[in-house]
């Protein structure tokens, strides 16, 4: 089963948007594997980002990251990386349209609520980062159904 790596951010937390936020998730067909709320520290928010090292906004970014609890969780299910993102919208919420979590919960685009992977390989990479020996303490087994 695919899986991608989702992360609530400091405003979405701080808003109490964290339930609606993983519902939306839970409706489209996700399967919720992992979750944990955590503050990161600014080296795990560049790693995170580390791509986008060399742009204007990364330090606003990290601020902004390191600013609150945060929402980590890894999601399972078909095409999970591109569902989603399609779930959560466009990066800038004036873009996101209405119906997806940034067009419904976030106005700017320093400020989007929510962190999906970008790629199947970018969801590991992440799910390594945030998710590391202590993983078996939260990652929950797909329930086995008896057979009968
Ligand atoms: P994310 O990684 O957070 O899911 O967002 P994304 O893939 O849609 O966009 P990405 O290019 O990876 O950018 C990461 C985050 O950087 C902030 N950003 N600010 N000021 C700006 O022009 C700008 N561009 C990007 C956003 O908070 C974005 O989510
Ligand atoms: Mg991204």
């Amino acid at each position: 089963m695919d899986r991608t790596f989702v992360m609530i951010k400091p405003d979405g937390v701080r808003r109490g948007l964290t339930g609606s936020i993983l519902n939306r998730f839970e409706q489209k067909g996700f399967r919720l594997a992992a979750i944990k709320l955590m503050h990161i520290d600014r080296s795990l928010a560049e790693r995170h980002y580390a791509e986008l090292k060399e742009k204007p906004f990364f330090g606003e970014l990290v601020d902004y990251l390191t600013s609150g609890e945060v929402c980590a969780m890894i999601l399972e299910g078909e095409h999970a990386v591109a569902n989603a993102r399609s779930v959560i919208g466009k990066t800038n919420p004036v873009e996101a349209v209405p119906g997806t979590i940034r067009g419904d919960f976030a106005m700017d685009v320093a400020s989007n609520v929510v962190h999906g992977s970008d790629s199947p390989e970018s969801a590991e990479r992440e799910i390594g980062l945030f998710f590391d020996e202590q993983a078996a303490l939260y990652l929950f087994p797909t329930p086995q159904v008896a057979a009968s």
